[in-house]
């Protein structure tokens, strides 16, 4: 039975390239398979899948499992022929979420020490000292405590920033104050002067960074989001910027993915750009994780992180 690579893949993807090369060094015997060579379909028994071109896995009458190559599922759970009582996995790895700790601590600090000023300044020649924020009075809010967003927590807690952190259910997390559910959303946010979207993109969580949000936040406070694009509400972010109730962003995903040349977020001053890199992980570790889930799924032996269908992640 075969493994099939499900994702619209660049010939030039480094990324790909080396996770492929990995697969096949780390298990020799393997029979894997790249869309669109998929083969005989009723050979396809796991995918693994990153931003699959939609209604292909029903083509599989012996599919298994499914593997997302990425931490979230959205785009999977997005196929309307996805088949049912398959079970999904996420994808997770030490390098991943070091890679995330990195990534939002990275934001959190150039919005600290004033790098977003003096990179502005830059470009004029000015020469002009901004007094540092102390991380102890800086309050983080990270939105979504599951994998990715409880790490970051914990990393800038241990760095003196006051955390506190919002998600569906309660959480108690050393040195973290936790709120959950509607009803403390309002409450989680009035202080937060760094918001951080670390949530999965589900019906629930589309659209929740908006102008409502940006509100009751305290003035001037600063968005990094590395969730998903429709998190946020694209001309909220721009009307917020406008008007000084958000003073920055720095952002890793998007509505479009490439953002488009024409978007208004490339060359807006205050907003930083990355593309979806936060967390890629390292692929050979990648690798080496989905060689276990694979066989851990051969053996019928419990899969690590498979996602609950009815929540969406
Ligand atoms: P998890 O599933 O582990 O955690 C999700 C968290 O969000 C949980 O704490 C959950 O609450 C909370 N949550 C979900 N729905 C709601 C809701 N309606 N209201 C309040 N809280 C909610 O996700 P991960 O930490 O693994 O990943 C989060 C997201 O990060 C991914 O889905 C992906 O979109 C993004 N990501 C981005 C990457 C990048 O490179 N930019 C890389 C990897 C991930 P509870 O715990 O109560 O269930
Ligand atoms: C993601 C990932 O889900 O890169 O964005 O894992």
């Amino acid at each position: 039975m075969a493994v099939l690579i499900l994702a619209e893949i660049e010939p030039t993807d480094t990324w790909f390239n080396t996770f492929i090369t990995q697969l096949k060094k780390k298990q020799p015997n393997l029979d894997l398979r790249v869309w669109p060579e998929c083969g005989n379909p009723e050979e396809i028994e796991i995918v693994l899948a990153w931003w699959p071109p939609l209604g292909v896995m029903l083509r599989f009458p012996h599919l298994k499992l499914i593997i997302s190559l990425g931490a979230s599922v959205d785009k999977i759970l997005a196929d309307p022929d996805l088949p049912d009582g398959i079970p999904i996995v996420r994808l997770f790895s030490q390098s991943k979420t070091g890679q995330m700790v990195e990534y939002v601590t990275l934001a959190v600090l150039l919005f600290q020490r004033r790098f977003i000023e003096y990179q502005a300044w830059q470009r004029s020649q000015r020469w002009k000292y901004l007094p540092a924020l102390d991380a102890s009075s800086l309050t983080v809010g990270i939105l979504g405590l599951g994998v990715f967003g409880s790490r970051v927590a914990q990393h800038l807690a241990a760095m003196r920033f006051p955390v506190r952190g919002w998600s569906r259910t309660p959480k108690a997390i050393a040195g973290v104050e936790c709120f959950h559910g509607q009803e403390q959303f309002q409450v989680f946010l009035s202080k937060c002067q760094v918001l951080v979207c670390l949530l999965p993109l589900t019906p629930q969580t589309e659209g929740i960074l908006c102008h409502e949000t940006f509100s009751a936040l305290p003035p001037g406070a600063y968005l990094i989001n590395v969730g998903r694009g429709k998190h946020l509400v694209e001309a909220d972010l721009l009307n917020g910027l406008d008007s000084g109730q958000i003073i920055g962003a720095c952002l890793d995903v998007f509505h479009t993915e490439p953002l488009p040349r024409d978007h208004p977020f490339w060359s807006h001053p205050r907003i930083i750009i990355t593309p979806h890199i936060a967390a890629p992980g390292q692929p050979d570790e990648i690798a080496s994780v989905i060689i276990d889930t694979i066989n851990c799924s051969r053996s019928g032996k419990p899969l690590d992180y498979a996602i609950d269908r009815n929540l969406g992640y």
